[in-house]
């Protein structure tokens, strides 16, 4: 099975074999959500729980994220193509302090695929350059990704960068990544906490409409 055949090589951190698997799915016509995520996330998942058991190290990872990374780069104009166009504005970053950019990466695609337009600020990014972007480009929602427990805290003070500067009735703030709670959305006074990219796209949806 083609999915199968993409998570191991994203396992193995094998780019080439990627980008050829995947474009020979988007050949076969398979919907690119399901190359995402039967196939590049899955390998991801697997390598995320051998990273956390020590099965397979930093290297290991870095070669991984980077075969996910082309993997995905392909699958993104077919995902953007599928959304309505731009339904509304929204920058995206890995809050200061974090470089984990996979998830981020995702949300961010998901969010175009919903028709979206997305400013990516790219990973340690601090509360000042998120608000300063929204604020200059009329964003109606900030997206902060934190995968550490050390820095999920930025998010907290991204809220209150946001009052600070007098925009925080004109813009939601989204946070995700695996540490971040619905409980820490609310403790730091967020809008929205979602588990995954998807369900991240359709709540930016809701709060565009
Ligand atoms: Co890092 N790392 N890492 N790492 N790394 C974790 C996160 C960790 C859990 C591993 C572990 O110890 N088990 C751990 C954090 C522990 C903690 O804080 N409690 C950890 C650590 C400790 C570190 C370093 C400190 C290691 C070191 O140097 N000693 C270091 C920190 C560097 C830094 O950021 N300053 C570090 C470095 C790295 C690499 C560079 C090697 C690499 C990152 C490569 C890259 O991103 N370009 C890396 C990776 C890959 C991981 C793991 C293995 C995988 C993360 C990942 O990409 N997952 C991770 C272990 C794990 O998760 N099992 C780990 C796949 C990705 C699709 O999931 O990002 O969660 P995720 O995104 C999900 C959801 O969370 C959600 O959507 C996605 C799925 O649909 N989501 C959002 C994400 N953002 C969202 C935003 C939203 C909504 C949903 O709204 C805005």
């Amino acid at each position: 099975m083609i999915f199968e055949d993409i998570s191991a090589k994203v396992q193995a951190g094998k780019s080439k074999d990627v980008v050829a698997l995947v474009q020979q799915a988007i050949d076969e016509g398979i919907p690119a959500q399901d190359i995402l995520n039967k196939g590049l996330v899955d390998g991801m998942n697997v390598i995320g729980e051998k990273f956390k058991n020590n099965e397979v190290f930093v290297p290991e990872v870095l070669v991984a994220a980077r075969a996910m990374n082309k993997g995905t780069a392909l699958l993104k104009p077919l995902l953007a193509a599928e959304g309505v166009k731009a339904n509304g504005k929204v920058c995206i970053g890995t809050v200061q302090g974090d470089l984990h950019d996979i998830g981020k990466n995702l949300v961010k695609m998901m969010m175009e695929g919903k028709g979206l337009e997305v400013i990516d600020l790219g990973t340690d990014v601090s509360p000042e350059t998120f608000v300063e972007t929204a604020k200059n480009e009329n964003c109606q929602i900030i997206c902060c990704s934190a995968l550490l427990t050390t820095t999920m805290g930025v998010m907290a003070d991204v809220v209150k960068a946001a009052e600070a500067a007098g925009i925080r009735d004109q813009v939601k703030i989204m946070i995700g990544g695996a540490p971040v709670t619905d409980a820490f959305c609310q403790q730091i006074g967020a809008d929205a906490y979602t588990p995954d990219a998807a369900s991240a796209a359709d709540k930016a949806l809701e709060f565009v409409a």
